[in-house]
């Protein structure tokens, strides 16, 4: 592990952009980066959400202060990568549980025969043509996934790159009208296509466990309604949710090389995988780590046990 020190010029002007922006009476909450002393670098990808993590070597067990920066990181980040790690399976997931207790894979998900916890998503086995659709994972269970890591390992020459948008971002830059609306509101999550499956009510807008910032949290592929509006009702505003929360400004791409690992909290980020490299290959090891039950924003009359 290699201790690396900030660029301290970018520091300086980051720190005198949101100086003079705060005099012009902007908001830059959203851009308050928890101060940097990172025992690793980390590089933004894009303005709202995502940043690449160097000097970490993911085979090696962290320290507790690597691994409280790291959760640190994805909590104001949204998605870390970290380029060139070429690790084996075993590594990926002893990596995982440092962060808590692994999913086990739906029955329907490939896995690998010698570490059942990695499961493998390919153009092959099919699993690569459910994705390009936005997301989070796992969203329907009390304790959704929290966290999930993906090590690619085969890409198409060109095509393939992953969509990642701040739901942070997606609540923020509503009117404080709507925002407070929101906050009164539960939705449910379940498998698509089937109410009867397992599902869960969650609170449409949640705190945040790490920053306390408030995120919504749905999406197209798992969330079925908004428990206190009407079908009409319910269906238009997660439409409008929908397209904003995708606003190309919220958003982050990720460019593949393999042996890239990607990280992300799914307490405040969707994704999205392009779909336009077929016929060519592609495949990916992943894994996902449980989370807590989530928090309300504020108390809401949220259905919940
Ligand atoms: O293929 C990708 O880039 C992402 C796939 C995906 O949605 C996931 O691994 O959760
Ligand atoms: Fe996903």
């Amino acid at each position: 592990m290699t201790v690396t020190t900030p660029d301290l010029a970018q520091v300086a002007q980051n720190a005198a952009d949101l100086a003079s922006a705060a005099k012009r009476g902007v908001d830059t909450s959203a851009f308050d980066v928890p101060s940097g002393d990172w025992p690793f670098d980390v590089h933004p990808v894009a303005g709202y959400v995502g940043a690449m993590v160097a000097g970490i070597d993911l085979r090696t067990p962290m320290t507790a202060t690597v691994l409280e920066r790291l959760q640190r990181a994805l909590a104001h980040y949204g998605v870390l990568f970290f380029r060139g790690q070429h690790i084996e399976p075993e590594h990926h997931a002893a990596f995982g549980r440092q962060f808590g207790n692994l999913r086990t894979p739906a029955p329907y998900m490939e896995v690998l025969e010698s570490c059942p916890d990695v499961c493998v998503i390919s153009t092959e086995n099919g699993k690569a043509y459910l994705t390009d659709q936005w997301h989070q994972d796992v969203s329907w269970p009390e304790r959704p996934t929290r966290y999930s890591i993906l090590h690619m390992r085969a890409i198409p020459s060109h095509g393939g790159d992953t969509l990642w948008s701040s739901l942070y971002l997606a609540y923020e830059r509503l009117s404080p009208s709507m925002q407070d609306f929101l906050t009164t509101l539960t939705v449910r999550h379940g498998q698509p296509g089937n109410v009867d499956a397992m599902h869960h009510d969650h609170p449409l807008v949640i705190r945040h466990p790490v920053t306390g910032r408030r995120s919504i949290y749905a999406n197209p592929v798992f969330t079925q309604r908004i428990n206190e509006l009407t079908p009409g009702e319910s269906q238009a505003l997660l439409a409008h949710l929908y397209a904003h929360a995708t606003t190309p400004e919220f958003t982050c791409r990720w460019r593949w090389q393999v042996g890239d690992v990607a990280m992300w909290d799914n307490c405040h980020v969707m994704h999205y995988a392009l779909g336009d490299y077929h016929p060519h290959y592609r495949m990916l090891h992943r894994i996902e780590i449980e989370g807590e039950r989530l928090l309300p924003a504020v108390p809401v009359a949220c259905p919940v046990p």
